[in-house]
């Protein structure tokens, strides 16, 4: 059975002079950029919440998305025919991964038990699926956010039964993701965040998320899962305060925690902007203190100011994530994953081929470019000169740890002032990124 009739059997690469909007011009998955091929280096996962639960709604609306295979009610067997789209889908794309939340999978039983047997039934397809395609798991989680039970939170309710319930819902998650052979399970905070703290005991909440998290760790480890865990910063929504805001205040979580090293992040574009940062700033903040997991790739839009979650069309953006992407030399176990939905004005099916489409595009794109500029050496070589006071003399005291104080005074006092300062040339470094796009 074809579900996208109209699209091929598999998306080809047809180069950029193609007029064809069903083909890559440049995601070639073969071709090698800094020795790795653009499939091992770039990961891309497609996201089954958005891609085969979206429906386009609205708080204005209801949804409009036009999808012939969805039933009337959300059942195991609904849940267990969507598998077939959604693997339908991905090969024919030829992404390599996908992402999930349990409750995308398979819908919520009448209690826990019920819950979990649906959600096995529907693993034991997405497993025989993912065998007969080669379509891998990239990482699996667990919706905390959208039942009532959660209306407090899940790790940080105030309510200890939503705390147990949420434990046993990532312990089935962790378990299924490790079943299906997941490289990675992330935690996106959801509700862990609050409103006013005229109601709230925030440090509660946040020696209970510590308490959640280790004990996720503990059950991983006692069942061999491997993969990475991944925290997924995002500022606000649907909380005004969301504990996980930005990939700082991430890090300074696992850190006081004791959690370096157990726990990553995956760093989303519309969740850094919403944060006030841009995207290459939370990437390069993650880089720099090795945890850097993985990303879910979208875009929002400037002059709505929400989570948009829009597919990433922009060179000059995909170009940023791929500087820093490449200066860590890949995201593996990680990979790049669309957590991106088509507007709810594009309602055919076939309008998930072409965003997915220009997002891979955008981003090969991207991965070229940033290979072409490091390439040259441009950017590394005026990073280096700028730093070299650093090298040498009184610099290479300081960063030794060999001045204190009161020699830098001397040194200051026998100089007299800051000799000279270098232009930062901004506006000339700006110019030459444009002579690579
Ligand atoms: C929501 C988040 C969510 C996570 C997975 O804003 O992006 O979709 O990626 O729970
Ligand atoms: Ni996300
Ligand atoms: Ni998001």
């Amino acid at each position: 059975m074809a579900y996208f009739p109209e699209v091929p059997k598999q998306i080809e690469y047809e180069g950029p002079k193609t007029k064809n909007p069903l083909a890559f011009r440049h995601y070639n998955a073969d071709e090698k950029i800094e020795g790795t091929s653009m499939r091992d280096l770039l990961r891309f996962g497609v996201a089954y919440w958005h891609t085969f639960r979206g429906t386009g709604s609205d708080p204005f609306g209801p949804g409009t998305a036009h999808r012939p295979w969805e039933g009337a009610t959300d059942n195991a067997e609904n849940a267990k025919k969507r598998v077939e789209v959604a693997f339908e889908f991905i090969e024919k794309l030829g992404a390599p991964f996908y992402c999930f939340h349990d409750r995308d999978v398979a819908p919520e039983g009448a209690n826990l038990k019920e819950t979990n047997r649906i959600l096995d039934e529907v693993v034991k397809v997405l497993k025989d699926h993912q065998q007969k395609t080669g379509v891998k798991l990239l990482w699996g989680t667990a919706n905390l956010f959208s039942n009532p039970r959660f209306m407090h939170g899940a790790a940080t309710s105030p309510n200890a039964d939503a705390f147990a319930y949420a434990a046993a819902q990532v312990k089935k998650a962790i378990e299924v993701t490790h079943e299906l052979g997941g490289q990675n399970y992330v935690f996106w905070g959801g509700r862990e965040g609050y409103q006013n703290l005229y109601n709230t005991d925030m440090q509660r909440e946040l020696d209970h998320l510590a308490r959640f998290m280790h004990l996720a760790h503990d059950h991983a480890k006692s069942i061999g899962f491997k993969g990475q865990f991944l925290f997924e910063p995002k500022p606000k929504e649907p909380t005004k305060h969301q504990y996980d805001f930005d990939a700082a205040a991430c890090l300074n979580f696992i850190g006081r925690n004791g959690l370096d090293g157990v726990v990553k992040l995956n760093i989303e574009t519309n969740h850094a902007t919403l944060a006030g940062h841009t995207m290459m700033h939370e990437l390069e903040y993650a880089r720099i203190h090795n945890a850097l997991g993985s990303m879910d790739a979208n875009t929002g839009d400037l002059l709505l100011g929400w989570d948009t979650d829009q597919f990433p069309t922009d060179i000059y953006l995909t170009t940023q994530c791929m500087l820093v992407i490449l200066k860590q030399g890949g995201l593996a176990p990680g990979g790049v994953n669309f957590d991106a939905k088509v507007r709810r004005e594009s309602f055919e099916p076939v309008d998930l081929f072409h965003a997915h489409i220009g997002g891979m595009d955008a981003f090969a794109r991207g991965a070229k470019i940033a290979a072409a500029i490091r390439k040259d050496g441009v950017l590394n070589n005026f990073v280096k000169d700028r730093y070299s006071s650093y090298d040498s003399g009184i610099g290479q005291k300081i960063e030794k740890g060999e001045a204190s104080f009161a020699d830098l005074e001397k040194y200051m006092l026998d100089k007299g002032d800051v000799e000279k300062n270098k232009s930062g040339r901004q506006e000339m470094l700006e110019n030459l990124i444009n002579d690579y796009l």
